[in-house]
């Protein structure tokens, strides 16, 4: 009579047993993504990441002219899943150079010619989205003294190079 409580008991352990294997299952996913992680496998090999990287390049420190095709640029990108990996530049921007490892500047040589210079850049995830629309900014290239009239003191020692006006 006592025994009826028998297959009753059996229930729980059944659960317990079915509850056992989902944990097994989940400790298994969790050690995959843990590996996965130890292991460097960017994150795009298990998240699906479809939207390229945003950021931004500043000319010469933000400068408004300068007098040398040589130009400095500093870069900062960011990606909503996995890394900003490479970047790339052009002064046309159709015509880009070779990707390379993202950097947070760059020597860059401005197109020759006076006038106002645009830099485009474009940025690269770890999933190889490049970003759409490059990324510009804009300086003026002055490579003519300003001329000079006889306003002033004439004492000054005469000016062998201009300075760009800040
Ligand atoms: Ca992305």
């Amino acid at each position: 009579m006592g025994r009826h409580s028998y297959p009753a008991g059996a229930q729980p352990s059944r659960r317990g047993s079915m509850s056992h294997s989902w944990r097994v299952l989940r400790r298994c996913a969790v050690g995959v993504v843990l590996l996965l992680a130890i292991l460097g496998v960017p994150e795009m090999a298990w998240a699906a990441d479809t939207n390229p990287p945003s950021g931004t390049v500043v000319i010469n420190g933000g400068a408004a002219a300068t007098n040398t095709r040589t130009a400095t640029l500093t870069l900062a990108a960011t990606d909503d899943l996995s890394a900003v990996t490479q970047m790339r530049f052009s002064n046309t921007g159709s015509s880009f150079s070779a990707a390379e490892a993202y950097a947070t500047t760059k020597t860059w040589t401005l197109s020759s010619g006076a006038g106002t210079k645009t830099v485009y850049v474009q940025f690269k995830d770890a999933a190889g989205n490049w970003s759409s629309l490059p990324i510009t900014d804009t300086i003026v290239l002055d490579t003519t003294a300003p001329t000079i009239s006889s306003r002033g003191r004439t004492t000054a020692p005469p000016a062998t190079t201009s300075t760009p006006r800040g």
